[in-house]
């Protein structure tokens, strides 16, 4: 384990220094505010692979091996709740007060961390996420709109949802799906496409999409539904980036899921951050029990939050809601 102390002159600015100097599963041990312009942060880090004796016999090796990850394992866990506590103990009341509220609403330990320093209360904090995350104004300055997420989010439902809303709107709008992967997607959205009386393309190829969009460019906007896929799926993800290289007039819309589970949604960030995304879009909110997911996604793609959606029903159940309101759901739902 390789423990060293940092100074800077704000948690934030040494986060960073202790994320670039020992990586992302660094954790802190102690901090403390050492005067006005000073803070100290004590960090550590795991070894870094852990290497087996070459004189163990082989059949010991894997039963040493996996002792020595739940041994890790544990070390990391107490590390963590050290941190933890010890951040805690040396906050003020109010301040601790902004931190447990965060927690509890699913808000990324550092992130609530970072929050603490600079909201000095749970009244100020609102003020401090509104002006932090990012919504969209206008739902798309593109002629197309294209939405992409892990398998089951709410992408076909959405679609269903934003050309309902831009055909009340008076435009004039074509769907193109290239999700022939699954078994009835195509029904699900020929099905839509009947009820909102607009054209569906089928592109069972991606190389077919550019003539599909160039044929609808007379349209207000096309929007395209795409095959939800695991986003470990390396295929998937060089396919997504393919469409970006056709250079058509899309925008991408990254679904999330709500209810999701926070490491998954951290670990989906490794591939869809590769992606040019352009906005986010949350789903299923209404069976999430905290929103506090939202903003950890926001400060992880650096991007604005350009819908979230409440239910099943198209296309009433979808919602545009300002900073202000976004800051609000994030504070404010969950069980308390
Ligand atoms: N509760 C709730 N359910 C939703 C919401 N949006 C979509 N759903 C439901 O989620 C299920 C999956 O929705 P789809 O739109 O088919 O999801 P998808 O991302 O297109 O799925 P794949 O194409 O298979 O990846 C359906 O039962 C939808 O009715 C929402 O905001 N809230
Ligand atoms: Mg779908």
């Amino acid at each position: 384990m390789k423990i060293k102390k940092f100074h800077a002159r704000t948690f934030s600015e040494v986060l960073k220094a202790v994320k670039r100097e020992l990586g992302p599963d660094a954790v802190i041990l102690s901090s403390e505010q050492l005067n006005e312009n000073m803070v100290e942060v004590v960090a550590a880090v795991d070894y870094e692979g852990i290497s087996m004796s070459e004189q163990s016999a082989p059949a010991e090796r894997p039963t040493d091996l996996s002792e020595l990850k739940s041994e890790v394992a544990r070390l990391k866990e107490a590390l963590l709740q050290m941190k933890k506590s010890g951040y805690e103990m040396k906050l003020p009341d109010k301040k601790l007060k902004v931190l447990r509220l965060l927690l509890k609403r699913s808000v990324k330990e550092e992130f609530a961390m970072r929050l603490c320093e600079k909201a000095s209360d749970t009244e100020s904090l609102l003020k401090v996420l509104t002006e932090e995350i990012k919504t969209m104004d206008a739902l798309s300055s593109q002629k197309a709109v294209m939405l992409i997420g892990p398998t089951g989010v709410g992408k076909t439902t959405t679609l269903a949802k934003l050309a309902s809303r831009a055909i009340r709107s008076g435009r004039k709008v074509a769907v193109i799906t290239l999700d022939t992967y699954r078994i009835g997607a195509v029904e699900q959205l020929r099905f839509f496409a009947r009820v909102l009386g607009v054209p569906l393309e089928v592109v069972s190829d991606v190389s077919d999409l550019k003539d599909r969009v160039v044929k609808h460019m007379g349209r207000d906007m096309i929007f395209i539904d795409t095959t939800g896929r695991n986003p470990r799926d390396e295929k998937y993800i060089n396919e997504i980036r393919m469409i970006h290289s056709l250079g058509l007039p899309i925008e991408t819309h990254l679904l999330m899921s709500t209810n999701s589970d926070d490491v998954f949604m951290t670990d989906a960030y490794r591939y869809y951050g590769k992606l040019n995304i352009d906005c986010l879009g949350f789903t299923k909110v209404d069976e999430a029990v905290h929103a506090g997911p939202i903003y950890n996604l926001s400060v992880l793609y650096q991007k604005p939050v350009a819908y979230i959606t409440t239910g099943q029903r198209i296309p009433l159940d979808i919602e545009f809601p300002d900073n202000n309101a976004l800051a609000r759901l994030i504070i404010r739902k969950g069980v308390d």
